[in-house]
């Protein structure tokens, strides 16, 4: 136990990184060597955090600090720096049943709100990937694992209603980055504001997608979802950005997000970010003539992930005691009532697979019109070509908002992204 005050807060330089895993004997371990020999590099990426990696000469670490501010906006839009206790948190919480698929953290400070973590190499953000034409066939699977394990852990399936109202009492309190996720996803793209960041040749959709009232009463649904169902504890950003993998090996990084909410939230996001992926593909500098494969890949990598979160669930559901709170194993005991719970089961799942398709579509909105864009976007230079992917994208979205009823299953969702491709810039001809 170190004897000293708490060093007041302070947004670390390279040598302050130094110096702090230098107090940190399991950290010099790792690095080996002396502090001299330490080779820091700044590798921010996301919109919000300090970055680094640290090389010593047996090993290496990452190490996150979250910033007092949004990092790619500065110091104007300041963000609470308790965010890194949560992420801290959450990641504790899943450790035991995500093995394997999250980095292992080695040192959380509350005081200097640092992570230190697992240097994960040679993985490389699963967004940089798809960008670049890579496949990572394994990581639909293993995020899909990754969610199915966090979604029935944390459930009032799995454990009794105090240890999930510690959980809910806990993120409950991870105020400053919900308040970015009720504005940002779900608020400002159907309002005109000054953080909106809307592709001029894509005016009138963002337009009509403010003036939808039957588009917006849908996103008022799974809003109200987002802020009133606490069904299992939510990574709250599961986008393809917090997502590290290398084509065998597969992380999910970032849940400074983290909330008790509904579980088709992770799971819609993470689709979203696959089939955002799927309209970029055609128009990034490079891809030629091999992307009718490549975008079936992306399409199967869309499928896997849902159908595998759908069996793990099951499965792990099946296979365990189910000892929560919510669904007393004892009046299901029976053949007629072990009949009817996987009845009940199925029908779980099934609500879990609509929230999925409206957060779906409600993230796949908030990136095309919204704040916080994505590289897969951006990368394409011209305006009016990067317009026409992102208006296939919409085109869809709209439809699995007010028309859920055409997508009973995933192979609907998978058949749909080439029926609204080329949907084009004016949203009134646009198929509905
Ligand atoms: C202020 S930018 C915030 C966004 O970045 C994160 O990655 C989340 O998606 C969030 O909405
Ligand atoms: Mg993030």
């Amino acid at each position: 136990m170190l004897d000293r005050t708490p060093a007041p807060y302070r947004v670390f330089t390279d040598r302050d990184v130094v110096d702090h895993l230098g107090d940190l004997p399991r950290i010099r371990g790792i690095l080996g060597g002396a502090k001299g020999e330490w080779r820091v590099r700044d590798v921010a990426d996301g919109n919000l955090n300090a970055v680094f990696l640290v090389d010593g000469p047996q090993g290496g670490v990452c190490v996150k600090q979250a910033l007092p501010y949004v990092r790619v906006a500065g110091e104007s839009w300041p963000l609470d720096v308790n965010r890194a206790t949560y992420e801290a948190a959450y990641t504790r919480r899943l450790a035991p049943h995500v093995k394997g698929l999250a980095p292992e953290v080695h040192h959380y400070d509350p005081e200097q709100f640092v992570i230190v973590m697992e240097k994960l190499e040679p993985h490389i953000i699963l967004r940089r990937g798809l960008i670049a034409g890579e496949r990572f066939p394994k990581a639909p699977e293993h995020v899909a694992e990754y969610v199915a394990q966090a979604a029935f852990r944390t459930s009032d399936l799995a454990v009794p209603f105090e240890r999930k109202a510690a959980d809910v009492a806990l993120f409950a309190q991870n105020l400053a980055l919900q308040r970015i996720t009720v504005d940002l996803v779900f608020t400002d793209p159907y309002v005109e504001v000054w953080r909106n960041k809307v592709t001029a040749p894509l005016a009138a959709w963002a337009a009509a997608l403010r003036a939808d009232v039957g588009l917006k009463s849908a996103v008022a649904h799974f809003r109200l979802r987002y802020l009133t169902s606490a069904q299992s504890l939510l990574h709250g950003d599961l986008h393809s950005g917090s997502v590290m993998a290398t084509p065998d090996d597969t992380r999910v990084i970032d849940g400074e997000f983290a909330l008790v909410g509904p579980t088709g939230f992770d799971v819609g996001n993470f689709l979203a970010h696959y089939v955002m992926a799927w309209y970029a593909k055609p128009f990034h500098a490079g891809a030629h003539g091999a992307i009718t494969a490549y975008r079936d890949a992306i399409a199967d990598d869309i499928a896997r992930f849902w159908l595998t979160f759908r069996r793990r669930f099951l499965e792990i559901w099946r296979d365990e005691d189910a000892s929560g709170d919510g669904l007393p194993p004892s009046h299901f005991a029976d053949p007629a009532g072990r009949a009817r719970l996987e009845t009940f089961r199925q029908a779980y799942v099934e609500a879990i697979f609509r929230d999925a398709v409206g957060y779906l579509a409600i993230k796949t909105i908030r990136r095309i019109v919204g704040y916080a864009q994505i590289a897969d976007f951006l990368t394409i230079g011209d305006e009016e070509r990067r317009a026409e992917a992102q208006a296939g994208a919409l085109a869809l979205a709209r439809a699995l908002l007010k028309r859920p009823e055409n997508f009973p299953d995933i192979a609907a969702i998978v058949d749909a992204l080439a029926y609204f491709e080329g949907a084009g810039l004016d949203p009134k001809r646009a198929p509905a």
